[in-house]
């Protein structure tokens, strides 16, 4: 009965799009909670509410369904070709500019669940995907479904780490699968290739140096590490497109998981930086860009203007930097200004020095000013 079952459930889910289903028990995994409490004692996820309660929760999947036995473990491939690169583009991570794939792998986990349910007779299932206290990876590494990499993420022989996981844990017991015994070996591509130093190397991540943390956080990004994030606007996919099993697997995504349109997978940094609600609800609440909202975004967008050293986009920081509503964003035109350097931007920068209500943005515009303090005298008289 618990292998047609098993059968059942793995039959759903791939018909509707998985790449790979394994099964696991749903005892607590010590390991995977040491690991966790010892990445908190690092201090790795600074941005993150997580603690010693976290990781105990997170590594016992009894924690979201009483009575659990078995948890499916399913891989859903994502990746789809990047929309092509133009000059004062931004870039977006390909798990984002597609329409927001909770939704989707939730309809899929509820279908598999529902499945499940119908057979047994009764409940008999919960599901969890992304935003639920569950150890995800490291469930996923133990029902088989791949090993975790260098870079922290879940690779799947044949899939690649492009895939997000997703659980049906159940009071059922299913059979589970195997382990894969496998390492990254001597490879360290990813370590090296990574622009914030965020991997270690020892399969550990400090999460606060990630672009993909930096550009999705709330506060500022701290000054040192804005250069390092180049022209990602959200997200960042580095580690993962250097890595040989996920190169070697390619885009597997469904066509769904493309870009909900050019703005979504490579908006123009200008636009971006001008984003207001209404723009922002037709082309990025819909996708995993929604959650944090418009001035994120905005904010992002300063940093890549801040990067590309444009002159011809000094207007509209320029604008962003006086009438911008939050003081983040107008924070973060202040440092792109500097970081362009010129005339109009530093003029810019000084006016508006003696304008600007927020200490915090008068902190940003002094800090643009700094490399130009010496050079401001000669201006003035020459
Ligand atoms: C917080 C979070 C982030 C944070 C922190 C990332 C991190 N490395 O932990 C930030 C914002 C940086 C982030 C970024 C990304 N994320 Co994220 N994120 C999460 C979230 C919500 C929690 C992760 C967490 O608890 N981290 C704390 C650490 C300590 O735990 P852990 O990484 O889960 O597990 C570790 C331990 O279990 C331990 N471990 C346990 N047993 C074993 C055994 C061995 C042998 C080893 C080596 C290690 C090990 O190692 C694991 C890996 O470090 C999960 C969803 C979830 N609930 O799990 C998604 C999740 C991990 N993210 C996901 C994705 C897609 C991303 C991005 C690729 C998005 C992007 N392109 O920008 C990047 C990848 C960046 C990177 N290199 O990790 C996917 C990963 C899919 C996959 N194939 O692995 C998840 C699973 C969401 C999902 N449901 O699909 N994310
Ligand atoms: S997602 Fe980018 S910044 Fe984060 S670890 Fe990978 S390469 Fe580094
Ligand atoms: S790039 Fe190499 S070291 Fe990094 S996760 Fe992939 S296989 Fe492992």
């Amino acid at each position: 009965m618990s292998e047609a079952i098993k059968q059942l459930a793995v039959r759903t889910a791939l018909e509707l799009g998985a790449g790979a289903v394994r099964v696991t028990s749903a005892r607590a995994d010590e390991e995977s909670r040491r690991r966790m409490q010892a990445a908190f004692a690092r201090r790795d996820f600074l941005c993150w509410s997580f603690d010693d309660e976290y990781a105990r929760r997170a590594t016992d999947p009894g924690e979201l369904c009483a009575g659990a036995r078995s948890v499916l473990c399913i891989a859903l491939p994502y990746n789809t070709p990047a929309p092509r690169t133009a000059p004062l583009r931004g870039r977006v991570s390909n798990y984002a500019w597609s329409a927001d794939y909770h939704r989707r792998l939730r309809a899929l986990l509820d279908a598999v669940a529902h499945a499940i349910d119908e057979a047994v007779g009764r409940r008999v299932t919960t599901v969890a995907c992304d935003t639920r206290p569950l150890a995800e990876r490291a469930l996923a590494a133990r029902a088989g479904l791949g090993w975790i990499g260098k870079h922290t993420n879940l690779i799947s022989p044949g899939l690649g780490s492009f895939v997000f996981l997703g659980e049906v844990v159940t009071t059922l017991e299913l059979p589970p699968d195997e382990p894969i015994a496998k390492s990254c070996g001597s490879c360290a591509r990813c370590v090296e290739a990574c622009p914030t130093q965020a991997l270690r190397g020892d399969y550990t991540i400090d999460a606060n140096r990630c672009i993909s943390d930096l550009t999705q956080r709330t506060s500022a990004i701290p000054a040192a590490m804005r250069p390092l994030i180049g022209d990602w606007v959200w997200g960042c996919d580095i580690c993962q497109i250097v890595c040989p099993p996920t190169r070697d697997a390619g885009p597997l995504g469904a066509a769904r998981w493309g870009p909900v349109d050019l703005e979504a997978g490579r908006p123009a940094l200008v636009d971006l930086l001008r984003l207001r609600s209404s723009g922002f609800k037709r082309t990025f609440r819909p996708t995993a860009m929604g959650w944090r909202g418009a001035a994120v975004l905005r904010r992002n967008a300063a940093v890549a203007l801040g990067n590309a050293l444009d002159r011809s986009t000094v207007a509209p920081l320029v604008e962003s930097l006086c009438r911008d509503p939050h003081p983040m964003v107008r924070g973060h035109a202040a440092w792109a200004l500097g970081r362009i350097g010129s005339p109009a931007a530093l003029a810019a920068l000084r006016r508006q020095a003696n304008e600007e209500p927020s200490d915090e943005v008068r902190a940003e515009i002094s800090m643009a000013l700094q490399p130009f303090q010496s050079n401001a005298g000669v201006c003035s008289t020459g």
